[in-house]
């Protein structure tokens, strides 16, 4: 298999996770690349024509985008249910919490973009602060929540939020307010696929 990847994405960071936690990492082969919205890759849009990553090509040669779609196939590949509960309750909490975590991280990135990307006289500090009341409500109820548990795709969705918000924005100090969060991320800080996959 092949994987778009760049290091610093938080959403192929999920990928890498979920292949390491399932002991499928060495059948991907990563193709490192560098993209944004006003940066295309003509390779990745080749296969995802929504030009982002992670994007999978599978040993059939099938595309398969996004890391939500990406990770579900890697489990089913390992034999299912490990990162996504068969059914019930478990399984609806673990696809909720990728949810809100994927939303933590889809308004952190386009914060990312607006301050990097964007020309400093077009920037709209409404919108940004848009983007951090869902971020900053989302950390909340993850807050209110108990994590303990497996670590399944809905905790590896958080923690490659929370991972994310500290490479790009440090200076949020989330953890002032949110102490059981901030625990339960320190408690995984030596999982090896944590550990392997942490960006710089
Ligand atoms: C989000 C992927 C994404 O935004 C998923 O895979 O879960 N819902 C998708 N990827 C970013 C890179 S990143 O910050 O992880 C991306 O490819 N951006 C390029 C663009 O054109 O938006």
């Amino acid at each position: 298999m092949k994987l778009y990847a760049s290091s610093a994405s938080p959403f192929v960071r999920k990928v890498r996770i979920s292949a390491l936690e399932l002991g499928l990492a060495e059948r991907i082969e990563e193709l490192a690349v560098s993209l944004s919205p006003v940066n295309p890759h003509a390779g990745v849009r080749e296969h995802n024509p929504l030009g982002k990553i992670p994007a999978l090509i599978t040993d059939t040669g099938e595309a398969l985008y996004d890391s939500a779609v990406i990770c579900e196939y890697l489990d089913a590949l390992a034999g299912g249910e490990r990162l996504y509960p068969a059914k019930g309750p478990a399984r609806w909490r673990a696809l909720r919490r990728q949810a809100l975590a994927d939303g933590i991280t889809d308004a952190a990135v386009l914060v990312r973009y607006e301050q990097a990307a964007r020309p400093a006289a077009l920037r709209w500090p409404e919108w940004i602060d848009g983007q951090w009341l869902k971020v900053r409500s989302a950390l909340d109820a993850l807050e209110g929540e108990s994590l303990e548990g497996p670590f399944d795709i809905g905790a590896i969705s958080v923690a490659c939020a929370l991972g994310y918000i500290d490479l790009r924005f440090g200076e949020e100090r989330w953890r002032e307010r949110r102490p059981r969060l901030a625990a339960w991320l320190a408690g995984l800080s030596d999982r090896p696929s944590v550990a392997a996959t942490r960006p710089s």
